[in-house]
């Protein structure tokens, strides 16, 4: 097993708590702004987060949930208007500040940073949101603080395809065996593992809290703080009780589970 070198972070459900209140309501005043009915509950996001991608979302709702709707022409161009609508809202929103990180996130960046462990970014989400929520949940100079941020249409298949992670560590001539990836999502455990990544740490949210994270190292509700314990879902954490770079290496050390 090589030395630890990096840091691998999904973005929405890991970093900052971003589909519910934030991305879904984006995509509901993008609908609305289009004049159309459509309407996505909390409940159908939770099913449409089976599509990873704002675009492949909004087609893949399109496919099995409102199939009589009439295809425009050119509908690619149709759904990449309203997607780009959609980003407007949601990056609006994360500049007022409305989505926080979550629980140890800036904590446990910030120990890593000081240890020399390199930071990445791996998400499937549009390079603009993850800049706004950088620079407006996080720190004004975040966006520094990773040397690679691969997001979105950077590859061809979103994930769980490996893709997004393997970009990543080509890009910081990396073997997957030398980082570490936090997820939140069944489909970003696969997207890690198939990328040859085998330390993988979760912490679960409400859309991903029954999801199967075969594959995952450590699988707990938050990375917690001191004296704000996380809740171990799955895994070993050698008595600790919050997510430290200690739990980290112990993790990372560990044979496959
Ligand atoms: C989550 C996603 C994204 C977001 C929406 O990405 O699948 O599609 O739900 O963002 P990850 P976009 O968990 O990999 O961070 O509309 O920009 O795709
Ligand atoms: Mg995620």
């Amino acid at each position: 097993m090589a030395d630890l070198e990096a840091l691998i972070f999904d973005v929405d459900g890991t970093l900052a708590d971003t589909e519910r209140d934030g991305h879904r309501v984006a995509f509901n005043k993008a609908f609305e702004e289009a004049g159309l009915d459509w309407e996505w509950s909390a409940a159908l996001y939770g099913r449409l987060l089976a599509v990873t991608g704002g675009k492949e979302r909004i087609r893949y709702y399109l496919d099995h949930y409102n199939p009589d709707f009439p295809r425009p022409a050119d509908l690619d161009g149709f759904i990449a208007a309203l997607h780009a609508g959609k980003t407007d809202h949601y990056t609006r929103m994360l500049s007022q500040g409305l989505i926080p990180m979550r629980n140890g996130v800036k904590r446990l960046l910030q120990e890593a940073r000081q240890a020399g462990l390199r930071l990445a970014i791996a998400t499937t989400t549009t390079p603009a949101n993850v800049s706004a929520l950088l620079q407006h949940s996080l720190d004004s100079d975040a966006e520094r603080w990773f040397e690679v941020i691969a997001a979105g249409d950077i590859v061809a298949e979103k994930k769980p395809a490996p893709d997004i992670y393997l970009w990543a560590l080509d890009q910081m001539g990396l073997q997957g065996d030398a980082c570490i990836a936090f997820e939140d999502s069944h489909n970003g455990v696969q997207s890690a593992s198939q990328a040859s990544i085998s330390s993988i740490l979760v912490t679960t949210n409400g859309y991903t809290a029954e999801d199967d994270f075969n594959g995952a190292r450590l699988v707990v509700d938050q990375f917690g703080e001191p004296g704000q314990p996380f809740e171990v879902k799955f895994g070993e954490t050698g008595g600790r009780h919050f997510v430290d770079l200690a739990l980290l290496r112990a993790l990372h050390g560990r044979a496959d589970p």
